[in-house]
């Protein structure tokens, strides 16, 4: 899996240290569209940058309104993200809401932010049409928010799925309109993404989400993971065994691609109809069981000592707390608050 870093994360300043960030919603179990497009990245990176990942319960609060639920999926989140490898000794990883400057830096961002461009964002016209009766101000300025939690640690190399793309260049236009106004204050974020930018679901046409139930949740029991593959649409042309395959046109082959070496031999015994998708999809399966299980072990193992990941929690948000304070103070000063 490689992590593609944008040439223009060479042009910070001398002497300042590269930070990456990246948040995630606590607003389920984590899939193998967060791994594959984001969380490997995640985990490749607190090797090379001085690393921070935030599970965002402020931007889960746009759609997640029982309390209870929200915090059994932050701790969830938690534990999730420390087993597919996230390290506390080589990160930091903390929850949002224990950092409420975020919160004071986007309504600070916010005052430099047409509403036009919040306005157009994919996501919020993508909600505003699927759910229209349920429309709150936090789904607008959803990205305002996003643009604080990456700003305030000045991180300029943000790892996510392509989804997000659209998000990150307005968190760019949004430090431009802000230095521009205020003077050269935070680096411009730039996407950094893996090889599989967008995960395909497991109905083979939209990306893989959980708001749209088509997701392979990776730490799930092996009988769940088998379920889930199972119920995979194929080669949507491929109608009889005997029909030739075209793994390009199928989403299971796709995913082979991530899951050993031999996925051109896989293709091959597609192509000439020497295997059928029911036989990939049990590969598949087996695969998937067989690399997430050292991980599911850890993570069930986390999930037994909840106290051992509310002190990494703690902890992390105690680590970030003066860069966080250092921000707000540069930019109090530059906007004339007293
Ligand atoms: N299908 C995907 N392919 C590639 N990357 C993905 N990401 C999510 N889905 C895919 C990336 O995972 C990170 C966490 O994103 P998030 O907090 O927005 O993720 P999510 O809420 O888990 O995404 P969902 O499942 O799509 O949630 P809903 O349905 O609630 O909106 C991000 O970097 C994201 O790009």
């Amino acid at each position: 899996m490689t992590a593609t870093v944008p040439d223009s994360a060479a042009k910070l300043p001398e002497g300042v240290a590269l930070r990456t960030f990246s948040g995630i919603q606590p607003s389920g179990v984590a899939h193998l569209g967060n791994d594959l497009g984001a969380i490997r990245n995640y985990v490749r990176l607190q090797d090379e940058y001085e690393a921070i990942y935030c599970i965002v319960d402020y931007h889960a609060l746009t759609s997640t309104h029982d309390p209870q639920l929200l915090r059994t999926n932050t701790r969830d989140m938690a534990a999730s993200l420390l087993a597919l490898g996230l390290d506390p000794e080589r990160c930091t990883l903390f929850v949002q809401s224990h950092r409420p400057e975020h919160t004071e830096l986007a309504w600070l961002l916010a005052t430099v932010t047409p509403v036009s461009w919040l306005e157009r964002t994919p996501t919020y016209k993508e909600k505003r049409e699927s759910q229209p009766d349920d429309i709150n101000h936090g789904l607008l300025t959803y990205p305002v928010l996003q643009a604080a939690d990456i700003v305030i640690y000045k991180a300029s190399l943000v790892p996510v799925g392509k989804d997000q793309a659209a998000h990150l260049e307005l968190s760019r236009e949004i430090v431009r309109s802000f230095n521009n106004r205020y003077g050269e204050t935070f680096p411009e974020p730039q996407a950094v993404f893996t090889d599989a930018p967008t995960v395909i679901g497991t109905d083979g046409v939209r990306k893989m989400s959980k708001s749209v139930g088509n997701t392979i949740e990776v730490l799930a029991a092996p009988d769940v993971i088998r379920k889930q593959v199972t119920s995979m649409v194929t080669d949507t042309q491929r109608i009889l065994r005997t029909d030739p395959g075209r793994p390009e046109g199928c989403n299971v082959c796709q995913l082979q691609r991530f899951f050993g070496d031999d996925y051109e031999e896989l293709w091959d015994g597609e192509r000439t109809a020497r295997t059928g998708c029911v036989d990939m999809k049990r590969l598949l399966a087996e695969r998937i069981v067989a690399h997430y299980a050292p991980a599911r072990e850890r993570y069930l193992e986390l999930m037994a000592h909840p106290e051992r990941i509310d002190e990494i929690l703690a902890a992390g948000a105690e680590r970030v707390a003066p860069w966080a304070a250092e921000t707000m103070a540069e930019v109090r000063e530059k906007m004339g608050l007293r």
